[in-house]
């Protein structure tokens, strides 16, 4: 009982543990009844997700940029946890503020259940159903914070026999409630089949194939990447907290907007026709002097162009408007789409697999030359043709640049930064280098700030993709600076000036720092 120190209320209060666990368990039931009924409704309605991919959304500028850098791959998982710390903190709040009546608590589970409800409302890929999602969760929450609080209290009040042993047994068996609804949530949201549909696609052969890579591509003994990216290392970036899940029998793309005919194709009419693979280097506009967002892969699929061309694209029409499956949207220039030798893909394979699930299964686009934010729509579903004026795209809406031609780069792999060499002073530095679609012509390092010498370059595969390079130095012992530039084949030399990411793409030169001991 409380000490008869405290100011006489006439009521019992619930002791801090109870009534904190009270909230966190009415906040996990409310979590796990909305990811249930999502599982039903659709994934997006989940509203825990619903929340972070809003505040993905709305996160500015500064601070996404800080979590990509910080995080890396990471962001996502950082986000989700940062998220649930945040809601048990409130949890706690709301439990340990309803020691005497549930009021309190009751209604900020509700202000909690409205912005699910909000951020629901908000998905631009939920269906007319998923407002149950987040509404169940509501009421859930509401309704078990109440009925345990009230269980809780009235043990407080009338202490009977085997009172205390009921109170645990129903904490526990909310605690089971709420495991097993999120867990059976999440398999039902699963139950959409796309790897059976991956699976079942099997191998995606081109009728034109991309030529051999020549030995000697890559220089991957000696410190730098496999010329062609396994699929499992390609890089990955998305807004997307959970994969879409699409099943290539029940995809279709529109292609819609100012053409003369409207097209609208399945994955076999896709499919059936003649399938080109490309050796294409994708890189994306956040990576940072040095960073690793570049990778390459045999991509295979149909030319854009000959699609754009079917249906007919109208004078004026400036922007090729791509949506994918969850609401993502990317704004190419249809000029660059349609040059033909740039070979625009839709691409539905990666190195003869189907297209990874996390690379945009069961078609995305691929623009060589174009960074990824304005060209590289994953789980493609909807093409307009527009004007940039008429319409903005996701990360142009959020301050980037309308065209994203890709800089020429260079970047060191080996020796690491701020490494010790031992064993005397020859020295392997070497890297990679891409400048797409003019291709990289060549690529210089310099020691200490001294004279720019040309570094090794491996076999020329073709201008979409990137080529390694290295050089042998013999270095005296003790600490050494080394940087790399490359220059296109029009003569173009990567530019020193230190320029961020935001909005159109680093600059600047790569260097490395590290001691040679003797
Ligand atoms: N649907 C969708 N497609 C997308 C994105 C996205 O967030 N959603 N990100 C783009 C960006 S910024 C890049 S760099 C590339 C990365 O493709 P990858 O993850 O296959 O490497 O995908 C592009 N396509
Ligand atoms: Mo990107």
């Amino acid at each position: 009982m409380e000490s008869s120190a405290e100011p006489a209320p006439g009521a019992p209060r619930l002791a801090v543990p109870v009534a904190a666990l009270i909230g966190v368990l009415a906040v996990a039931v409310a979590l796990a009844v909305g990811h249930l009924v999502a599982g039903v409704v659709g994934p997006s309605a989940s509203p825990f997700l619903a929340v972070g991919n809003t505040a993905i959304d709305l996160t500015p500028l500064q601070l996404k940029d800080f979590a990509v850098r910080t995080f890396g791959t990471y962001d996502k998982l950082v986000l989700l946890g940062g998220m649930a710390l945040v809601l048990l903190g409130a949890a706690v709040v709301a439990g340990v503020l309803s020691r005497r009546s549930s009021l309190p608590g009751s209604i900020l589970a509700g202000a909690l259940g409205l912005l699910g409800v909000a951020a629901v409302l908000a998905r631009p890929d939920s269906g007319q159903l998923s407002v149950l999602a987040p509404i169940a969760s509501l009421v859930a929450g509401i309704a078990v914070f109440r009925w345990l609080h009230r269980a809780a209290l009235s043990v407080r009040e009338v202490p009977q026999e085997g009172g205390r042993r009921k109170l645990l047994i129903a904490l526990g068996a909310t605690a089971v409630g709420a495991g097993v609804a999120g867990v059976l949530g999440q398999f039902l949201g699963n139950r959409i089949d796309v790897e059976g549909s991956r699976a079942a696609v099997g191998a995606i052969k081109p009728s034109k194939p991309a030529p051999e890579i020549p030995v000697g591509a890559d220089f991957s003994g000696q410190g730098t990447p496999s010329f062609i990216t396994p699929n499992g290392d390609f890089y990955r970036v998305d807004t997307a907290l959970s994969v879409p899940r699409l099943r290539a029998e029940d995809w279709s793309l529109r292609i819609h907007g100012m053409v003369d005919k409207e097209l609208t194709l399945s994955y076999e009419d896709l499919r059936s026709r003649e399938l080109v693979e490309r050796t294409i280097t994708m890189t994306c506009v956040s990576n940072e002097v040095g960073g690793p967002y570049v990778s390459t892969s045999n991509f295979t699929g149909v030319l854009l162009r000959d699609v754009l061309m079917e249906a007919g694209v109208k004078p004026g029409a400036d922007q090729l408007f791509g949506t994918s499956s969850d609401g993502w949207t990317a704004g190419t220039p249809v000029d660059v789409v349609m040059e033909a030798e740039r070979g625009a893909l839709l691409a539905l394979g990666m190195n003869g697999e189907p297209l990874p699930v996390e690379h945009g299964f069961p078609v995305r686009m691929v623009v060589p030359g174009l960074y990824g934010y304005i060209s590289a729509t994953k789980w493609l579903v909807d093409l307009e043709l527009t004007t940039f004026d008429a319409k903005q795209s996701y990360w142009i809406d959020r301050g980037w640049g309308r065209l994203g031609p890709i800089k020429p780069m260079s970047r060191i792999d080996t020796p690491k930064g701020l490494s010790r060499l031992t064993g005397g002073g020859k020295t392997t530095v070497s890297g990679v280098a891409w400048a797409q679609p003019k291709g990289v012509a060549k690529v210089e390092v310099r020691v200490d700030g001294g004279a720019w010498q040309d570094a090794t370059l491996s076999a020329d595969v073709n201008d979409s993709s990137w080529r390694m390079w290295k050089v042998e130095l013999d270095l005296p012992a003790g600490g050494h600076q080394v940087e790399c530039r490359a220059t296109d084949k029009s003569g173009f030399v990567q530019p020193q000036a230190r320029v961020a990411p935001i909005p159109d793409g680093a600059t600047g030169w790569h260097s490395a720092f590290f001691t040679v001991e003797k």
